[in-house]
């Protein structure tokens, strides 16, 4: 190399405080140590490393951004980025903690009562629990609102009794409580309103069967909650959440999240491809002296620091109480796809190697086309940001 070559030429170090700073590299340190190890043969085996989930409850991984309970309180700089070094190591370990932190105590906490919140968080935030969250259905993807789970209230105790099938779920199979979202029909309305309910492992009715098969999120366990006849108590309803904006509310928590963890995955194709290709000589030489190689890494390169500072300036704006469920839309939309583009141009640096298991590139790509199509997909998020433009809803 004829000048001092360095891997970035800008990182977010000088506009993070001491603690931003602090929480990262802790985060760093921790997910090297305990994930980094064992990812390939977790992924491999498609298991999902469950020794480690008191471990992220230590860290204050789990309801990292929440006050109180037992949680971390970060801010969502810091949240962000603890998720973007669990996805760094790979994007199922930090859908377990985006599940657990933005879709299950992120609503205990905004729309539970204070007997919900003192029942749930604190062993939710040590890992004691796990958590899952059902919204969506067989028939029922990108168009929640046409979800087909209904809930009756029944009896002198105004119990709920709930009937539905919830597909594609994260942690469903080892999840101690489910909030569930289901339709039903309350006094004095006409039409039937979205509703969230907290349903234990152990209800009558209630089974959580495991989705085999998958050939990305390997490392991330996915199943279906199946309710028969699930009888739930009237305490277990949320009480602050009416309507689809209840589930809505909690997704633009977790999309956020995942335009910061998205960048890790990024960075690490960035990584192993940029190192990969100055060891690797052909034609007499390292490939990274091609013209053509350069180019591809100053690509990824770029496109990493300006997601980078896409997510650090929405974090500030959030951290205000100013960010838009429109601009999530954009961090998710737009940072995702840096990503899977980066891991797609990172892996043909790679050659031949670029597909095999040990270089992780290919473990990233088939993960990141699951972050792609959930939490919203692409498309949805085009139209959600297409609709903040124009005023013109095309979803329909
Ligand atoms: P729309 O009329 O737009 O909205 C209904 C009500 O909700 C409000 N709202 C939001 N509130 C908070 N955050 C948001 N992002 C919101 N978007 C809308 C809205 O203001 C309205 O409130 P109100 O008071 O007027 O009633 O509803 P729509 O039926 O037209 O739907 C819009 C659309 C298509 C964008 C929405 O349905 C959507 O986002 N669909 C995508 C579904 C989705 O993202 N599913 C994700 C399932 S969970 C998951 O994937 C977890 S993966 C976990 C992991 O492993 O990490
Ligand atoms: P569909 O909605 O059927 O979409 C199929 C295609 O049609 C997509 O390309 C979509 O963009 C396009 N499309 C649909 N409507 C339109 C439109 N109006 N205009 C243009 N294009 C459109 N859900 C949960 O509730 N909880 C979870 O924990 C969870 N975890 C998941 C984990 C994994 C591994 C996966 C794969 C999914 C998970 N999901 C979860 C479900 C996920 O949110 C859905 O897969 C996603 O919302 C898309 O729904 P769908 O798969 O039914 O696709």
């Amino acid at each position: 190399m004829s000048v001092d070559a360095k891997p970035y030429l800008f990182t977010l170090d000088h506009l993070l405080t001491d603690d931003e700073r602090l929480v990262w590299r802790s985060a760093r340190e921790f997910c090297e140590r305990n994930i980094a190890p064992t990812i390939e043969k977790h992924y491999e085996q498609a298991t999902f490393p469950r020794e480690l989930i008191p471990e992220f409850g230590k860290m204050g991984f789990l309801g990292a951004s929440l006050e109180g309970y037992g949680c971390a309180g970060m801010n969502p700089i810091s949240y962000g980025l603890t998720l973007l070094e669990l996805e760094r190591q790979d994007s199922g370990i930090r859908s377990f903690c985006s599940v657990q932190s933005s879709l299950v105590m992120w609503p205990i906490h905004a729309y539970g009562d204070e007997d919900q919140r003192q029942r749930y968080l604190p062993r939710l935030a040590t890992g004691e629990y796990v958590g899952c969250f059902g919204l969506t259905e067989p028939n029922s993807g990108s168009d929640p609102g046409s979800m087909r789970t209904h809930a009756k209230q029944q009896g002198k105790g105004g119990d709920f009794v709930l009937s539905g099938q919830k597909f594609w779920i994260t942690n469903s199979p080892i999840a101690d409580v489910c909030v569930v979202w289901a339709k039903t029909l309350e006094h004095g309305s006409e039409a039937p309103v979205i509703r969230g309910f907290l349903i234990e492992r152990g209800a009558k009715g209630l089974s959580m069967p495991e989705t085999h098969g998958k050939l990305s999120m390997r490392a991330s366990v996915t199943g279906e909650i199946v309710l028969d006849e699930v009888r739930v108590p009237k305490a277990n309803l949320l009480p602050g959440a009416h309507g689809l904006k209840g589930p809505l509310g909690c997704l633009t928590q977790a999309r956020f999240g995942i335009g910061w963890g998205v960048i890790g995955a990024a960075m690490a194709v960035y990584e192993r491809a940029r190192s990969y290709a100055l060891d690797r000589e052909q034609f007499g030489r390292p490939i990274a002296g091609f013209q053509l190689t350069q180019q591809k890494l100053v690509e990824i390169h770029n496109d990493i620091v300006k997601a980078l500072l896409l997510a650090y300036q929405f974090g500030r704006l959030k951290q205000d109480g100013r960010l838009t469920p429109e601009q999530v839309s954009m961090v998710k939309r737009d940072n995702v796809r840096m990503a899977l583009d980066s891991a797609r141009t990172a892996r043909s640096i790679l050659g031949g190697n670029g597909i095999m298991g040990e270089f992780g590139i290919m473990r990233h790509l088939a993960n990141l086309e699951t972050v792609f199509t959930y939490e919203g997909t692409h498309e949805v998020h085009t139209l959600a940001i297409g609709r903040a433009l124009t005023g013109l809803a095309a979803f329909s």
